[in-house]
């Protein structure tokens, strides 16, 4: 199967609000000679306003968390994917490993905020991927197979049909230290393979993105992997010429 290429910006806590207009109206520009799907995902505070900024375009919207819980109620300081959508959001982060190693997101949370972000239209983008003692100690693929073992298990079919999965390897983020291309898709080729011993349907249309240090200069290698179905970009999606220039990579 084919599968659409897909280029995800990821800003974390970095953005301001003439940030959000500026990136916005360059999009607004560039987007019609961008031959992929397209999606920027920025702090909660700014996604309503870059979702009106972006809605003549086909780029999309989208946050980088959400609440577990799907109801309103006493929970403070959450938001949940109901709020998001309403505010323009079609998209939403889950499980990136700065939430995993620093706000103790487990597998099992992974799994009920994807179920929560389904249940509120939102296509969540899973994160996955090993750190460096792990793929170091030669356990890449061990550490892989249980974290896509938590969604296999725990996720309902519908999920599993519309998600989007991130490999991220942990020593890449942020470090300037990309996966070379080769690393890069024999993961994603062990990855899609997991997902098929399950459901290979699944497997065939399931778009998985490579994220760490993706940057214009890497990104079209990257790219041509052929279980590499796109970029989740952090550094370089803050700046609307390198996130154009790394859609415009694709092949
Ligand atoms: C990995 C990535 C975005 P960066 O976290 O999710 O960030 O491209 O800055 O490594």
């Amino acid at each position: 199967m084919t599968r659409r290429k897909f280029i995800a910006g990821n800003w974390k806590m970095n953005g301001s609000v003439g940030q959000v207009d500026a990136f916005g109206r360059a999009l607004v520009e560039a987007a019609p000679s961008l031959d992929c799907d397209l999606a920027v995902c920025v702090p909660f505070v700014y996604v309503e306003r870059l979702a009106r900024a972006l809605e003549s375009t086909h780029v999309a919207a989208g946050a980088q968390d959400l609440s577990s819980e799907v109801d309103p109620g006493a929970f403070t300081g959450e938001i949940n994917g109901s709020m998001l959508a309403e505010c323009g959001a079609r998209y939403v982060v889950v499980g990136h490993s700065e939430r995993r190693e620093m706000f103790g997101e487990t597998d099992d949370i992974v799994v009920a905020k994807a179920e929560a972000a389904i249940a509120a239209g939102l296509t969540p983008i899973v994160c996955i991927g090993e750190s460096l003692e792990q793929r170091e100690a030669d356990e890449t693929e061990n550490v892989l197979a249980r974290q896509i073992g938590a969604l296999t298990r725990g996720c309902e079919r519908r999920t599993l049909e519309a998600m989007v999965l991130a490999y991220e390897p942990i020593w890449a983020i942020g470090t300037g230290r990309s996966a070379t291309p080769e690393q890069a898709q024999s993961v994603h080729a062990f990855v899609r393979s997991q997902i098929a011993n399950w459901d290979a349907t699944i497997a065939d249309s399931l778009p998985i993105l490579y994220g760490g240090s993706v940057k214009p200069d890497n990104a079209s290698a990257l790219f041509a992997g052929a279980d590499v179905d796109g970029a989740l970009v952090g550094g370089a999606s803050l700046k609307a010429d390198s996130f154009v220039d790394i859609a415009r990579a694709v092949i």
